[in-house]
């Protein structure tokens, strides 16, 4: 309830927004050649506007939630639960989401970014500032190879290392047989030796005999980091694999929010978490299931959905306020794309993304380039 001027929530508009992708993203679980993202504009009696973005990978075959479910999820039952709604009380408003629906995990974090930009624009400081304040101005991010060709993705990886743009690479793989996934990896592991860090992410992709092989044999070419090798239900299998091998395993897919990190945590399923703010319905659900990594000492790395700039900036607020955050980020989602809806995209520079300065996001939407990238355009 809002009392005397406060700021009220006027509406709340989810648009479909469909951008090109530089190259074909080839993953375990589909190719992507266009990505979808869902942006929140949360309008407020003040003038004041938020933004926000849920974004998920190959329609349903990532999550459970697709860009056309999340848009009709805000549009039927979360903005309407908002309206005349106090727009200072971010808590409060995520309070009532929560009791119209359940899940709809990335929706809600769509929404809570766009709280959370109104209010930081409102009080004229980043969002960070707002989170507690930034313990480190930006972030190592690195870069996925997935064009799904072994030559082509060792080009690109040395481009992009003489760029001083990204020194850790994270492959794609589960798509193919076994023995061919680690020969790829293993020939660009080779070519790029010490100059950078190799990880793979398997999407769930493999059994745990698969696994077990696999891990072994990609532990031997030095590779540093093995990513949700098995079905994210099959936690004690991520248990016996994270006591069986030296490299690292992390857990994505498995890890959503605290509940789950509390779940392998007891089970010592894994030695890194992904966190990720649509998978935890908010910045501030990311931060709590950072919190029972810190308490359980599992090292934590910062996620992607494979969001746009609105979408990866707030995370970045997010995981900038970190206490620790050994593996870095992947944040990398806006270079991904070939054109942005952004007036100016974020900056990437000597391996790391810089943070806006400005305040909320620190991002201003380009009406144009929204009007014509929108599913809906006239
Ligand atoms: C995932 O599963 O981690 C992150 C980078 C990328 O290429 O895909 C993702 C999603
Ligand atoms: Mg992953």
């Amino acid at each position: 309830m809002t009392h005397g001027t406060t700021p009220t929530i006027v509406s709340v508009e989810a648009i479909l927004v469909d951008l090109p992708t530089i190259r074909a993203h080839q993953l375990a679980m589909a190719t992507m050649q266009r990505q979808t993202l869902v942006i929140v504009r949360l309008r407020c009696s003040d003038g004041i506007e938020g933004l926000g973005e849920a974004t998920t990978i190959g329609g349903l075959s990532y999550g459970d939630e697709s860009p056309e479910g999340i848009k009709l999820t805000i549009d039927t039952y979360l903005a309407p639960a908002l309206a005349n709604e106090d727009a200072t009380n971010v808590h409060a408003a995520m309070a009532r989401l929560g009791k119209v629906a359940r899940g709809n995990r990335f929706a809600k974090s769509a929404l809570e970014t766009a709280l959370l930009d109104a209010q930081a624009k409102r009080l004229g400081v980043p969002l960070s500032t707002l989170l507690g304040g930034a313990v480190r101005p930006a972030l190592p991010a690195l870069w996925t190879l997935a064009s799904g060709d072994t030559t082509r993705d060792i080009e690109e990886a040395e481009r992009l290392l003489g760029e001083r743009r990204h020194d850790t690479f994270k492959l794609k793989i589960g798509r193919r047989a076994l023995r061919e996934d680690v020969a790829h990896v293993a020939a660009i592991k080779r070519a790029l030796g010490d100059r950078a860090r190799v990880t793979v992410d398997v999407n769930q992709a493999w059994n745990e005999a698969e696994a077990a092989t696999g891990i072994a044999m990609l532990e031997a070419a030095g590779v540093d980091l093995i990513e949700q090798p098995t079905p994210r239900e099959q936690r004690t299998a991520l248990a016996r694999l994270a006591a069986r091998f030296v490299v690292p395993i992390m857990a994505d897919e498995a890890v959503c929010g605290p509940e789950d990190a509390m779940e392998l945590a007891r089970l010592g399923a894994a030695d890194v978490f992904a966190l990720k703010i649509a998978k935890a319905g908010g910045i501030f659900g990311m931060l709590r299931t950072a919190a029972v990594g810190d308490a359980a000492g599992i090292a934590l790395y910062g996620g992607t959905m494979l969001e746009g700039s609105i979408g990866t900036i707030a995370a970045a607020h997010g995981f900038c306020t970190l206490p620790q955050l050994a593996w870095g980020t992947e944040l990398f989602g806006p270079l991904l794309l070939k054109d942005d809806i952004v007036v100016e995209r974020p900056t990437y520079r000597d391996f790391m993304l810089h943070l806006p300065r400005g305040p909320g996001l620190g991002l201003a939407l380009d009406e144009d380039k929204l009007a014509h990238y929108r599913r809906d355009r006239s």
